[in-house]
């Protein structure tokens, strides 16, 4: 069996999780939950960088971080998520990457904004504010990408990082003003790769 670090909070872990459950493989994998942030966790022992996901395959090697471990596992289900070289391919990857930077900046805007008063910084917490409204509106311009053929890792990738906002920064209402990516989201998250892997609330 592989090992998955997972954490159920962690949009990067929900991708990986959508991707074995699209790839049809969730047999082949023991989830190994993990706190990251507990004073005792081991996680560095896999992931020298201190983050989930990791993913260790029964021969030893450990794979990290998520686009590389979404797109191993693909290639065991057959490949269908990460398209070949060309330019299907680089949109794919740079929706992720979009994604994905959701994701970054939302995460460092939440642990700012869990520091204690003195050592938080305002302007760090609004850089990051601006970063993900800059690129929820690059994706309501990309949604017609985003609908065009097959999903792809695009797909996983931007559920996840939306689902993310839903359950960190509801308050900001990513929906107002982006219609396209509203309707798109919704038409998504009936997948059973995004229902199956709803974290909990808190
Ligand atoms: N680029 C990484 C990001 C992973 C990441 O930031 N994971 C967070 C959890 S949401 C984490 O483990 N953070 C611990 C830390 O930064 O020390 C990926 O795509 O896997």
């Amino acid at each position: 069996m592989m090992k998955l670090r997972f954490a159920a909070t962690s949009p990067y872990a929900r991708k990986v999780a959508m991707v074995v459950h699209e790839a049809g493989i969730a047999d082949r994998i023991e989830i190994v939950v993990t706190d990251v942030w507990s004073p005792t966790t081991d996680i560095g022992d896999d992931n020298p960088l201190g983050k989930v996901p990791a993913l260790m395959l029964e021969d030893g090697t450990t794979l990290y971080d998520s686009p590389v471990i979404c797109e191993y596992l693909d290639s065991l289900g057959g490949g269908q998520l990460f398209p070949p070289p060309g330019p299907a391919r680089w949109r794919a990857l740079t929706l992720q990457a979009l994604a994905d930077g959701i994701c970054d900046a939302a995460v460092q805007r939440l642990l700012e904004s869990r520091r204690a008063e003195g050592e938080r910084s305002p302007s760090w917490m609004e850089r990051q504010r601006r970063a993900i409204e800059r690129a929820l509106d690059a994706l309501e311009a990309s949604a017609a990408d985003l609908d065009a053929g097959p999903i792809t890792i695009a797909t996983l990738a931007v559920q996840a990082a939306l689902g993310y906002l839903d359950l960190r920064f509801a308050a900001d209402a990513w929906r107002q003003g982006r219609p396209v990516l509203a309707a798109w989201f919704a038409a998504n998250a009936t997948r059973d790769s995004f229902t199956l892997t709803r974290p909990p609330a808190q």
